[in-house]
């Protein structure tokens, strides 16, 4: 038998064990390793009964995902379930860790479930663009109905043992020792003479209500706009209440191979492991010390530090917040109790851990209080001014171990860690707002950030739930400064004729969260407006740079937050056209002899700003400050809503073919001239266009020579 999985058969129960780190992926030799062993205890009349439980801190996380590009070898998945479903002996999983899609749907074609207390389960497949594609949407509505189905399989989360064992996922929850409680289990199976087959039984009638599967596909066409797998799960459930079990299975497999060859669950996949990817950095040994961080502090009670402290306190970290005056303090505290009672409210949060995370908070007035903290981050006013005298307290103040770090969004590390005694100790946590809620953490090295400080900050935006990528000091790092370039080509052609909602629309259909000139009403014209001010001469000498987000900041139109931008917010929220605006751009077009465009399509609109986005991410590489092609597309899918089914913008470059994207700026050259170089293709793009390369090779030929 393979090393993968050990089997061992005692008073009469075959264990079968696996062991395939770090979660127990069921590649192909697993699969046929289960199957030998299963095939062993079926045929050995000395075994009554079989257990199948894993080695490590999990059971089984899935299928290995690293598999899917290539064809399927035998047994595939969806086989060896059917034929651990089908065996004559009473077949148990013990379950621990995080149980999820082809773990879960092994464990659901096992004849009984035992769960540790802290096992998490579920199938979260959709977020690979895929669908459980081993039985999961055919036996999970057997097990708990359609509509409880439906909303495991659509949304992936993973679901508490206590929680799954009330739905019916599980046949029993253990306090400790599962494989104890799976062999007693498997005992009593063999005692009770009864084996329970999931494909045996029939969807809940009563949850099966009119229009359940029309319903709730008419809800993912806005909460997964865009996604094709979520869709494809209602039908897929649905057909376990209207086919036979065996053909639902054939049709589940069909659908499952069809998605995987999607362009959608390759661009998925492609974040999946770019997410992972983007916390190892090719200079920092994985034996790096990590630094403990067991405690922290925050600067600044407004709106951003009132949020940073949020995620610390939800990572159950204890957390002093610091400010200078007592009601700025006092208004911070208050809005992070509201924020966590708003989750109570809404069945987040639990009252009693609320009131833990609550009493881990200390208030503080002055940076003395954070002598003793492992991790600081300040979350001042955007001033350098302000931060250099921040800093240069905290160098002192706090102990030699501590992280120092700056959630700027513009400003040079560099210069803020030159203020301290110890600059190897700054860092950059750059979280997007409403920090509690947005998923990326753009983390900055400086030039002299040692090491353990790089690692252990990457470490901890992975432990607050933050999607963590490295950037290297340069103005608006990765994000913002790809920001500016879309923006600016976005607004280029608000002067040449387009509205703001032609220009919105087109990239929402396309699939953008939002469309840049929402973003930028979202934001403030006035912070954009001072951000490009205080930077011009990073910016190109264009007099047409921007001009309709400088009239709507020179206008008091700041955005949402007056009510009027480049949109009218008659609630404070909902955006609808306002003549006014377009009038405005109008009149400053005609003044700069900007040629009104009889027509611009959606398809321009996307080309444009693509490309600009597209080009300045390949510089920002050539620059050295984004390491790979791939943590670009994590800090816009993560950060700036770039839809999860394209992959990021170098993947979606990468899937348009370089060749392309290069002739398109040829076009656009001819077209709108290129007196300020927009149209000129970083040299990256170029090379790799010549060498017909994509950017995912240029990052395997990183990789190979680090
Ligand atoms: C599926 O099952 C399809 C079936 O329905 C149908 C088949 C026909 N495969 O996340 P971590 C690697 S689809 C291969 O850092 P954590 C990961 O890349 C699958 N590799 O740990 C990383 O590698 P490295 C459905 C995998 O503790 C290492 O393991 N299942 C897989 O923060 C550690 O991962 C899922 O979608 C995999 N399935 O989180 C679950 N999973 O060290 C996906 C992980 O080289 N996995 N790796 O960077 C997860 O959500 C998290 O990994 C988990 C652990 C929660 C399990």
């Amino acid at each position: 038998m393979s090393t993968l999985v050990d089997y061992s058969v005692d008073d009469g129960i075959a264990v079968i064990f696996i062991n395939n780190p770090p979660v127990n992926a069921l590649s192909q030799p697993v699969r046929q390793a289960i199957k030998e062993a299963t095939m062993a205890a079926g045929g050995d009349d000395g075994v009554t009964a079989i257990v199948i439980a894993c080695a490590g801190r999990t059971f089984s996380a899935g299928a290995d995902i690293r598999e899917f590009d290539a064809p399927v070898k035998d047994p595939s998945l969806p086989i060896l379930n059917d034929f651990i479903e089908a065996c004559a002996k009473p077949v148990v999983a013990a379950l621990h860790g995080t149980t999820l899609g082809g773990g879960l749907e092994l464990a659901m074609s096992c004849h009984y479930r035992v769960a540790l207390k802290s096992t998490r389960v579920g199938l979260p497949e959709v977020h690979l663009g895929l669908i459980p594609g081993a039985g999961g949407t055919q036996r999970l509505p057997r097990l708990i109905g359609a509509a409880a189905a439906i909303e495991a399989i659509t949304t992936g989360r993973h679901i508490p043992a206590n929680e799954a064992m009330d739905l019916g996922v599980l046949d029993e929850v253990v306090e400790d020792d599962v494989l104890q409680a799976a062999v007693r289990a498997a005992h009593r199976l063999v005692g009770d003479g009864v084996i329970s087959r999931t494909g045996d039984r029939d969807v809940d009638l009563e949850t099966l209500q009119d229009g359940v599967f029309s319903k709730a596909k008419a809800k993912l066409s806005k909460r997964r706009r865009g996604f094709d797998a979520p869709q494809a799960a209602v039908d897929a459930i649905e057909w376990a209440s209207t086919v036979p079990f065996s053909q639902g299975l054939l049709k589940e497999r069909e659908c499952s191979n069809t998605l995987k060859a999607s362009l959608q669950s390759k661009a998925q996949r492609h974040l999946f492991f770019a997410e992972r990817l983007a916390l190892k950095i090719p200079d920092i040994p994985k034996d790096t010390p990590l630094l403990d961080v067991a405690t922290t502090g925050v600067v600044g009670a407004g709106t951003m530090g009132a949020g940073i402290a949020i995620c610390l306190l939800n990572a159950d970290l204890p957390v002093v917040l610091v400010e200078s005056k007592q009601d700025a303090l006092d208004r911070g505290l208050e809005r992070i109790r509201k924020t966590l009672d708003r989750d109570v409210d809404r069945g987040r949060l639990d009252s009693e851990t609320r009131d833990v995370r609550l009493a881990r908070l200390t208030g503080a007035i002055g940076l003395e209080a954070l002598g003793t903290v492992d991790f600081v981050v300040e979350a001042a006013f955007e001033s350098m001014e302000v931060k250099k005298k921040i800093f240069t307290e905290l160098g002192s103040i706090c102990k030699s171990t501590a992280i120092l770090a700056t959630n700027t969004s513009t400003l040079n590390i560099n210069d803020i860690a030159a203020v301290t005694c110890s600059p190897d100790r700054v860092i950059g946590t750059h979280f997007f707002s409403p920090a509690n809620v947005m998923k990326l953490l753009e983390v900055v090295r400086g030039d002299k950030t040692a090491k353990t400080f790089v690692a252990t900050t990457l470490k901890l935006g992975r432990r607050i739930g933050k999607t963590p990528a490295l950037s290297g000091v340069g103005y608006g790092f990765i994000g913002n400064r790809m920001l500016e370039d879309y923006v600016r080509e976005s607004q280029m052609m608000l002067l040449e004729g387009a509205s703001p909602a032609q220009v919105d629309s087109a990239l929402e259909a396309w699939g953008m969260a939002m469309g840049p000139c929402a973003v930028m009403d979202l934001a403030g014209q006035d912070v954009s407006f001072l951000t490009r001010d205080q930077n011009r001469e990073l910016l190109p000498n264009d007099p047409l740079y921007c001009v309709p987000g400088d009239i709507m900041n020179a206008e008091g139109r700041f955005g949402q937050k007056t009510g009027k931008g480049f949109y009218q917010y008659p609630d404070g929220r909902t955006r609808q056209n306002d003549p006014d605006a377009i009038d405005l751009i109008n009149a400053a077009a005609t003044k700069l002899s900007v040629k009104k465009r009889v027509t611009i399509t959606d398809q321009e609109i996307l080309d444009r700003c693509l490309c600009a986005l597209i080009n300045r991410g390949a510089q920002l590489l050539d620059d050295g400050i984004a390491l790979r092609a791939s943590d670009i597309d994590v800090v816009w899918s993560a950060g700036y809503g770039f839809p999860a089914y394209r992959g990021g913008p170098m993947f979606y470059a990468d899937s348009v073919g370089l060749d392309v994207i290069v002739q398109s700026f040829e076009t656009f050259a001819k077209e709108f001239g290129n007196d300020y170089g927009y149209w000129t293709p970083a040299p990256l793009l170029v090379n790799l266009a010549k060498s017909s390369k994509t950017f995912a090779e240029y990052d395997a030929d990183q990789k190979g020579s680090a």
